[in-house]
């Protein structure tokens, strides 16, 4: 191992617990009525949800401003909700309609925000890392202090981009943060079928990129790694690689066989889930109490209802405006 943690502890969990719980609770609740949504087919396309590593995209964005970016991936919806995505605007952006965030032509794979700072969720793998790390080299030529996130699975790990992007934003110290969710499967690929060498965050050490391997199943670990490695590319000293170990509950996308791996498999997965984890520090901690718990889930449950009648009530783009949209203005 090279580190298990980025930083000392910091996360504080009367400060950032209950909201932290909140977050992957909602999350966790628009992700898991996606299948669904899929096959009442109010979804074209493939979407692909995340729920098991809601830790990731909350540990991390709290450590955001708006004006900093995040690139994301096919598996991207929790990385724009944490970042400030409206739920409602997201959901419609899945179902294709006008209010999400693209006009309905981007899908759950293209959900785009200039005002949040999202550069886009990608289904091409490994194609957010390169704009992440234009983003940084943009925010580090106009001195704003902002930072870049690249959020990419192990599978995307294996591209060839990954290693110009190391270089590039170590030579130029860029303020970049590498975001690896090793959830341990690409497609139907399990990792150890895939990478010969265990240690993904050897890959950005030998490139000169700091890199630490982080618990993704724990929002606290996730939280004082991201905290250290976003505070030092706001100071100049250039991009840190994190790679959180965490899991996919649901198949890779709606009608996965999930042949590759087993039930048991799955299900042992949950004894380190990021919910259950947390919740159970809060309510051991005494910030949390059974009353206060149920009335997070209730407001999740809200929430994700209103986004849903949201969506479904938004009309399709207009056929007329399938070409607009398609170059950007200078
Ligand atoms: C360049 C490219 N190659 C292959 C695919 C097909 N594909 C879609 S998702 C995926 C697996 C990606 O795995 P990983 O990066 O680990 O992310 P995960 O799905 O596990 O979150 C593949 C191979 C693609 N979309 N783009």
């Amino acid at each position: 191992m090279i580190d298990t943690s980025a930083a000392a502890p910091t996360f504080d969990l009367a400060r950032q617990g209950r909201e932290s719980l909140a977050e992957m609770i909602t999350i966790r609740e628009f992700e898991s009525r996606l299948p669904a949504y899929a096959k009442q087919g109010l979804i074209r396309g493939s979407t692909h949800p995340s729920v098991g590593m809601e830790a990731i995209a909350v540990g991390v964005s709290q450590h955001l401003t708006a004006t900093d970016s995040i690139a994301s991936n096919h598996r991207g919806h929790a990385h724009c909700i944490a970042k400030g995505a409206d739920l409602g605007r997201t959901l419609a952006e899945i179902f294709g309609r006008r209010d999400g965030y693209c006009g309905g032509k981007g899908g759950s794979m293209h959900i785009a925000s200039a005002e949040l700072g999202i550069l886009g969720t990608n289904g091409i793998v490994g194609a957010g890392i390169g704009l992440a790390v234009g983003a940084a080299l943009s925010a580090q030529l106009a001195e704003s202090g902002d930072v870049a996130v690249a959020y990419f699975g192990d599978g995307a790990s294996n591209q060839g981009v990954l290693a110009e992007a190391f270089n590039l934003a170590a030579i130029w110290r860029l303020p970049v943060i590498f975001i690896c969710e090793n959830n341990h499967f690409a497609q139907s690929a399990t990792f150890d079928e895939m990478i010969a060498q265990p240690m993904v965050s050897k890959r950005g050490e030998a490139y000169g990129v700091p890199s630490y391997d982080v618990d993704g199943m724990d929002v606290a670990a996730v939280s004082d790694a991201a905290a250290a490695a976003i505070s030092a590319a706001r100071a100049g000293n250039g991009p840190t690689f994190l790679v959180a170990d965490t899991y996919r509950y649901l198949g890779h996308m709606a009608d996965d066989t999930e042949i590759y791996r087993t039930r048991e498999a799955v299900e042992a997965a949950h004894a380190r889930d990021p919910i259950a984890r947390l919740t159970k520090r809060l309510i051991d901690g005494a910030v949390l109490d059974d009353a206060e718990l149920e009335q997070i889930h209730q407001d999740a449950v809200r929430a994700v209802d209103a986004a849903y009648a949201f969506a479904d009530a938004s009309p399709f783009p207009a056929v007329g405006t399938a070409f607009t949209d398609v170059e950007a203005s200078a």
